[in-house]
């Protein structure tokens, strides 16, 4: 027999090569040094930091799975979600910016970019120096971005794009745009372009008054006949696959992310708990507190070793998108539910940002919608088990 670890109950470290550890303790490093001491005021203030990702860069937590010739760490799958869960521990808002920057716009431009589009923007992407942002979400279509109205048209040299973006992660301090739309020279099909912040005709006003992710800066992008050249097209992939690839990657991180924000609700109630006494006893005596952690602590024990599961096939290149789905879908929704419930647990301290359990109960609203909502999701289960769709 082996001794029950409670904190740990599956035992995940064991599960772990020697890379993915120092990969995971440089991250959680990283997090505890430079974004914990942040994050309160940051969230108050809606206010992002673009500084965070050359510290990100420097510590080598942008482009985890991009190889080592771009500026990435080239390293496994497991390894990037590891350091989602230990950046997500402290904001899901400070992991969007991590995630947005390595799986919506390096990754793109590794995996159907040009030799010289890689050359030029990963390294800079990987260190910081430039942030990007992903823009497939518009006003008048979300769940559905196929029926996005941006249009790119031929020119002679290139391209003129026209169209706006909503809800675009990033977009106000961004330099580098990965932008989706649909081509007229390729037949209309969707087709991705990479924009430069000072290209004229291009602006991104930021989003005001969120009330969920405000330590991640979210905008518009506005396109009023952008002309860029034909370097601009991202070569190597035509149709929906092209950003649906990208959010593989991204929901993929998002899993584990989200794992890491409910555990940190979870050893926040269960320390709340043992601390707080009423009616003589610690809240951790009664038997309906019990309950709430065991019930955190197990969903939480099979949402990582599902994660760690799709990450390991990922790694040897035998997933398929709808496991992705299965683990976004029930992470995020696990997550949102333990966080609403360790607030509940923290009584009235719980609405107080020094406790921390309300600013990651808000995020975890966003989480669970962004990157296809916990319904489309469950949409696209249904399809794969029917072999009908019922989104329409
Ligand atoms: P559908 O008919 O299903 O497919 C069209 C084409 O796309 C291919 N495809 C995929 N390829 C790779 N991976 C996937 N996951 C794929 N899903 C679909 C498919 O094979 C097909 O290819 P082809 O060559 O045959 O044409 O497309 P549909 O339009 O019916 O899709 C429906 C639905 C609901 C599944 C889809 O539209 C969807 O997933 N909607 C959700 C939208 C979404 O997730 N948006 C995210 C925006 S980005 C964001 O939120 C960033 S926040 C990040 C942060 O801040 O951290
Ligand atoms: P809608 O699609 O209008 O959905 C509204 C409701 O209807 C949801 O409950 C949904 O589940 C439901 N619904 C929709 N269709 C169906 C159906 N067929 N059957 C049943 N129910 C349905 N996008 C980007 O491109 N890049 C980014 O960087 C980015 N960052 C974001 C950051 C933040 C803070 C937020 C909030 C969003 C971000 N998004 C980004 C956009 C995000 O992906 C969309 O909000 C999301 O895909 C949902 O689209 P929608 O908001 O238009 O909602």
């Amino acid at each position: 027999g082996s001794a029950f670890v409670w904190e740990d109950p599956f035992l995940l470290e064991d599960q772990l090569d020697e890379n993915e550890r120092m990969i995971r303790d440089t991250a959680a490093a990283f997090a505890a040094d430079k974004l914990a001491p942040r994050v309160q005021d940051a969230y108050l203030n809606e206010q992002t930091d673009p500084e965070i990702f050359r510290e990100m860069g420097a510590s080598g937590l942008l482009g985890v799975t991009i190889p080592e010739e771009y500026g990435g760490v080239g390293a496994s799958y497991v390894a990037y979600g590891l350091v989602a869960r230990e950046v997500e521990r402290i904001d899901s808002g400070y992991r969007s910016m991590m995630s947005v920057q390595s799986s919506l716009v390096m990754f793109p431009i590794h995996a159907y970019g040009s030799e010289e589009q890689r050359m030029r923007y990963l390294p800079k992407l990987a260190s910081g120096e430039w942030i990007g942002c992903f823009g497939l979400t518009e006003p008048d279509a979300g769940s559905d971005p196929a029926g996005m109205k941006t249009r790119a048209v031929k020119t002679d040299g290139g391209y003129v794009l026209n169209g706006s973006k909503m809800w675009i992660s990033n977009s106000p301090i961004a330099d580098v745009f990965v932008i989706w739309a649909k081509s007229d020279a390729h037949g209309g099909k969707i087709r991705g372009f990479i924009l430069d912040k000072r290209m004229k005709g291009l602006s991104a006003p930021k989003i005001d008054g969120k009330l969920s992710l405000r330590a991640s800066v979210t905008g518009e992008i506005v396109m009023q006949d952008v002309e860029v050249g034909e370097d601009a097209l991202l070569p190597n992939v035509s149709g929906m696959s092209g950003p649906f690839g990208c959010l593989n990657r991204a929901r993929y991180g998002i899993s584990w992310g989200v794992m890491g924000a409910a555990e940190d609700c979870w050893f926040r109630a269960h320390r709340y708990g043992m601390d707080r006494k009423q009616f003589d006893r610690p809240l951790a005596a009664t038997q309906l507190y019990q309950k709430k952690l065991a019930d955190m602590q197990t969903e939480i024990a099979l949402g990582l070793q599902a994660s760690l599961r799709v990450g390991r096939l990922m790694d040897q290149g035998r997933f398929a998108p709808e496991m992705i789905s299965m683990i976004k879908r029930n992470n995020c929704g696990k997550a949102l539910d333990i966080a609403r419930m360790a607030r509940d647990m923290h009584g009235g301290n719980g609405i107080q940002i020094g406790y921390h359990v309300m600013r990651h109960s808000q995020n975890l609203e966003t989480v669970n919608t962004y990157e296809g909502t916990h319904d489309v999701h469950a949409l696209i289960l249904g399809r794969a088990q029917t072999g009908l769709a019922a989104f329409g």
